[in-house]
């Protein structure tokens, strides 16, 4: 299960009490204030760990309490600090106050921390209260309480690309080309359920990372379909894909392409500004060269430039020089 969302609450510990306590001792008189200040409560600390993938763990378990620190004792002994509780998100987690949903922080890379609640310092003990003027102090404070948070974990993939499109559009069988990524293929709608990253090796150190996204369909933004939970996975990609099966029988290719960037424009401005390229899909399949050059046309009147794929065939090519109106079929 690919889960991408959470609620917790974190408790750090609270720190220890400090000690009141004189030093009885045959032979000793008066032996003065002795006790010892209480330990510091554990931290919670987030951790961005590249092993973990999902945020199920925090599905299953929502409250994280930090030991607190150990009492101060008699004959000046300091109570043990505790550990910090360390919990490890997959690196791309984005950290809110559940409430206020106020941004505390972006662990995108690898092995950064987040101190998300203090634990309480330990409280004195009446050692250190003892003066010139009071020899025999008896005040000695409480440890301090630990900090309390309910925190909203969000995942957003980091994907250089993400592919984007209707349901069948055949952003799967896209993936499944490029990449060493396996996801389910189908002809059927929705059958991508979470998202999936494949790594897209060109030889050498260059290599990207590709995003097969669930289909999106009208009415995304406000929820509908499979929603607007897999749009945010889109916000950090630098490039989208757009994939357009021209003979989906569902729609026409142009609506379906304004519905889409609708639903991205809906979701949030900046989606809509990302630079963008479409992809005409299943040019082994495709009879209906009018609708290509409508969508070739499209592409051209917003700036984008436009390609036309098969994924099975491996056929890859500039839409116009593909369908040129002027030769009879579509070569393979
Ligand atoms: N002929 C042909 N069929 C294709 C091509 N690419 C995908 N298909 C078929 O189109 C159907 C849908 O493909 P998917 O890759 O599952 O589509 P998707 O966009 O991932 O769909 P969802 O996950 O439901 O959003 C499958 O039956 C594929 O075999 C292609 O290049 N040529
Ligand atoms: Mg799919």
């Amino acid at each position: 299960m690919f889960v991408d969302e959470a609620l917790i609450t974190v408790f750090a510990g609270d720190g220890g009490n400090g000690c009141c306590s004189f030093r009885r001792e045959k032979y000793v008189p008066r032996g003065g204030p002795d006790g010892g200040d209480g330990g510091k409560g554990g931290s919670v600390v987030l951790l961005a760990d590249r092993g973990v993938s999902t945020l199920l763990t925090y599905r299953y378990r929502t409250l994280f309490r930090a030991q607190r620190g150990r009492h101060g004792l008699g004959a000046n002994k300091t109570g043990r600090s505790a550990d910090d509780l360390v919990l490890r998100v997959p690196v791309g987690t984005v950290v809110a106050e559940a409430e206020s949903g106020h941004l505390l922080a972006d662990l995108d890379r690898e092995g950064q921390r987040l101190v998300v609640a203090r634990g309480g310092r330990g409280g004195r003990g009446n050692a250190r209260f003892a003066s010139s003027t009071n020899r025999a102090p008896t005040r000695s404070d409480p440890g301090e309480a630990g900090e309390e948070r309910a925190l909203r974990l969000e995942l957003k993939l980091l994907a250089d690309v993400g592919l984007i499109g209707f349901p069948n559009a055949g952003k799967s069988t896209l993936i499944s080309r490029i990449s060493a990524a396996r996801p389910k293929i189908a002809g059927y709608p929705f059958t991508t359920l979470e998202p999936h990253l494949g790594v897209v090796d060109r030889g050498g150190y260059r290599s990207f990372v590709v995003a097969d996204l669930p289909g999106l369909i009208e009415g995304a933004h406000q929820g509908a379909g499979l929603g607007h939970r897999f749009l945010r996975h889109v916000e950090r990609c630098r490039l989208l894909l757009h994939l357009v099966d021209p003979a989906d029988p569902d729609r026409d290719p142009l609506e379906g392409i304004e519905a889409l960037n609708g639903e991205l424009a809906g979701y949030s401005p900046g989606l809509a500004a990302k630079p963008q390229l479409l992809v005409v899909t299943k040019a082994d399949a495709v009879q209906e060269r009018d609708r290509v050059q409508a969508v070739e046309r499209h592409a051209a009147g917003h700036g984008r430039p436009c390609l036309t794929i098969s994924a099975v065939t491996g056929l890859f090519g500039e839409t116009r020089r593909i369908y040129d109106s002027t030769s009879a079929s579509v070569p393979n």
